[in-house]
């Protein structure tokens, strides 16, 4: 069995079980995206609350695994060579899990970079421009008397959400009729849109009916219910 305790970031957050993934997220919008994958892959795995209220992402123990201070990490003990693999990002978790499994990605080669091409527009576009929104809508940007940078994210939001529309027009999922890491990683954004930043009047949600027709199949996944709530907050 690999030894974890060589990671610091097990010194703050013990493995249980170094035998299993460990995984260092809280149930936002980017870490739900490693716990859905997990519940839909069905691997054993361990989960450590991150806190953001003890600014546990500033840590040295967090940092010496996600030096960019972001939630989702994890730590896998049986990686690539039967040795551990540490690795941030969603998308690279998402796409390591899915190489490791062979399970949410397309095994031919064209429908493989077909599907990266989608989870990157997720993580280019769709997540930063959307927490770019919510800021500017919900949070301390909502109270700024100049609502051209809220109105440019708005615009945007709709465009992203134009592009998504269409490309599920006549699809299943993403990728057609396969459910994969693009879904995965774009619907939690979507749900927080109109859930968490209640932007949907705003965005004018209800206009785009296929992407509405497909966040409901996507709520309605029995991984998706519970990967939502992992880790459980206190
Ligand atoms: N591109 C990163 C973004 C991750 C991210 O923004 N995580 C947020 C929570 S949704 C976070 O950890 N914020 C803590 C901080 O900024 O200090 C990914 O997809 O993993």
């Amino acid at each position: 069995m690999n030894d974890l305790a060589a990671f610091p970031v097990t010194q703050k957050w013990p493995a249980l079980h170094p035998d299993r993934l460990q995984l260092y997220s809280l149930p936002t919008p980017n870490g739900v995206k490693a716990s859905i994958m997990l519940e839909e892959i069905k691997l054993p795995y361990e989960v450590h609350l991150v806190s953001f209220e003890t600014q546990d992402q500033m840590t040295p123990e967090f940092l010496s695994l996600s030096p960019n201070n972001k939630i989702p990490a994890i730590l896998d003990p049986n990686g690539p060579g039967g040795k551990p693999l540490a690795l941030f990002e969603s998308g690279a978790i998402l796409l390591y899990l899915a190489d490791k499994t062979g399970l949410f990605m397309a095994q031919d080669a064209a429908g493989r970079y077909e599907t990266i091409q989608w989870l990157m527009f997720q993580m280019g576009g769709i997540g930063p421009m959307f927490g770019q929104l919510g800021f500017f809508s919900k949070f301390a940007g909502k109270d700024y008397e100049d609502k051209r940078p809220r109105d440019r994210y708005v615009a945007e939001a709709r465009r992203l959400l134009g592009v998504l529309d269409r490309r599920l027009k006549g699809r299943d999922w993403i990728m057609g009729a396969h459910y994969s890491i693009a879904d995965i990683a774009t619907f939690p954004w979507i749900r927080n849109l109109i859930g968490f930043y209640e932007a949907g009047e705003l965005v004018g949600f209800d206009d785009f009916t296929q992407v509405k027709r497909v966040l409901a199949a996507f709520g309605e996944r029995p991984a998706v219910v519970k990967g939502l709530g992992i880790p459980k907050r206190p």
